[in-house]
């Protein structure tokens, strides 16, 4: 080794070394010093042999085909068909803070529709000044932004609210994307249509729809409409895909997804809400006695560890080992995750790959020595209110177990000897 090592923590010279002094299993890290010829390396290759694809082979590009398991997954007994239904992200596989278009979860009342920018018409009406009716075209000329937004549904880790019950990160918390949009405020649009007519804003709605079938109805109070919604057109700097809304969407960040209609086709300005179907009979939460509360919009601090998980298991046996997870709040940026390996007994402070952006997903990691026991994995977001993601027996005593909706309760995968993970509760 070169002198320069010499300066290092005991741990990083194993890391260097170990593979050398030690057959497989027994092995400190996975860098390795070969100790026979590695015909990976003195062999010729066919890949340098030949030569590869021209340019525009493929003129939009896929993921390479042995990044395949990388993909949406539905689970197909949650509901009776794919068309009013739900896939996950695979977040147990990403890295990083931004979901590709392409793997980005789906949620669809009635389908994902076509919808093409000629006939695209997008209305304001209602108490406003003018109603007006923009083309796709038209909303082109708008001053526009770009910021990066989490879409959490608000049934994300819906299944889990009795006990553990979906066996992967994918599935217990993949309703979730994060993408930079770009679009024009919700605030210009209205105030182009002019707000005079609707009096005192502090009292108004709006409420938005889409042109599917469904049209997805939700009633936004004015000050949430007025503050940081866009309408969108661009996510990851490409046009929405045809699932996540093409040609344009409504960004509401931090609240849910829910109220992130897709294909987005009129907003009309009222003096109460609408008590949409959206809004009343579902994406209301039923507590311990009976009551449902609703305008419950806002989705708090929660987190993830998406490695080690079910979906990833440790393949690497003991030494040195990399926690990483996601952490989001809908209430601002995330200033802290602590990682537990013990059910939440201890508590390390994992690192931030990032400082927290405010309703934007947030990567974290732990660098860690595993001993090769087992682990009951834990990760306990907090966000700049000061909230701390509670426990499921917290979030029980407050809420019952009738929910569906808004279960942001922390998440425990128990990672056994063999380096596999189970989803069990620890409450
Ligand atoms: N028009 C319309 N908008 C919609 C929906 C819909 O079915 N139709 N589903 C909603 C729900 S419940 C969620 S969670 C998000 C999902 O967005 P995504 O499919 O881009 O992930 O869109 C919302 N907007
Ligand atoms: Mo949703």
């Amino acid at each position: 080794m070169s002198d320069s090592t010499k300066d290092n923590a005991p741990s990083r010279r194993q890391f260097l070394t170990g593979v050398a002094a030690a057959g497989a299993g027994a092995v400190a890290a996975g860098a390795s010093r070969a100790a026979t010829p590695d015909p990976l390396i003195t062999e010729v290759q066919p890949w340098a042999s030949a030569t590869g694809e021209g340019v525009d082979a493929t003129p939009y590009g896929l993921p390479i085909r042995f990044e395949g398991d990388v993909r949406r997954r539905n689970v197909e007994w949650l509901t009776a068909d794919t068309i009013s239904s739900i896939n996950f992200t695979p977040i147990h596989a990403l890295d990083g803070t931004i979901t590709p278009q392409g793997c980005a979860f789906e949620r669809h009342h009635s389908g994902a529709i076509e919808l093409r920018k000629q006939d695209y018409r997008l209305m304001i009406n209602g108490l406003v000044d003018t109603p007006l009716v923009f083309t796709y075209a038209d909303l082109e000329r708008f001053p526009r932004i770009n910021r990066t937004f989490f879409l959490e549904c608000a049934a994300n880790t819906g299944m889990e609210w009795a006990g553990a019950q979906l066996n992967g990160a994918q599935f217990t918390h993949g309703m979730i994307h994060n993408m930079e949009y770009t679009g024009v405020s919700l605030r210009t649009l209205l105030e182009e249509a002019g707000l005079d007519a609707a009096g005192d804003l502090k009292d108004k709605w709006v409420y938005v729809e889409g042109a599917d079938a469904s049209s997805n109805g939700r009633s936004i109070p004015m000050e949430k409409a007025l503050d940081d919604c866009l309408v969108a057109f661009k996510a990851n700097g490409e046009a929405l895909r045809k699932e996540h809304g093409y040609p344009v969407r409504l960004v509401v960040p931090g609240w849910e997804g829910n109220m992130w209609v897709k294909w987005l086709r009129r907003i009309e300005v009222t003096d109460q809400p609408v008590q949409s179907r959206e809004e009343t009979s579902k994406y209301t939460d039923t507590l311990a006695n009976g009551v449902s509360r609703k305008w419950t919009w806002v989705m708090d601090a929660k987190s993830v560890v998406t490695s080690p998980s079910p979906q990833s298991p440790i393949k690497h046996g003991k030494g040195p080992l990399v926690i990483t997870g996601l952490a989001w709040s809908g209430r601002g940026a995330i200033t802290r995750v602590d990682v537990s390996k013990d059910g939440g007994k201890t508590w390390e402070t994992a690192r931030l790959a990032q400082p927290g952006q405010a309703m934007a997903l947030t990567r974290f990691y732990l660098d860690t020595e595993w001993t090769g026991e087992e682990m009951l994995l834990q990760s306990r977001a907090m966000d700049e209110t000061g909230y701390v993601q509670p426990t499921k027996a917290e979030l029980r005593e407050v809420r019952g177990m009738n929910s569906i909706y808004h279960n942001n309760c922390i998440q425990t995968w128990w990672v056994k000897p063999n380096g596999e993970a189970e989803n069990v509760e620890v409450s």
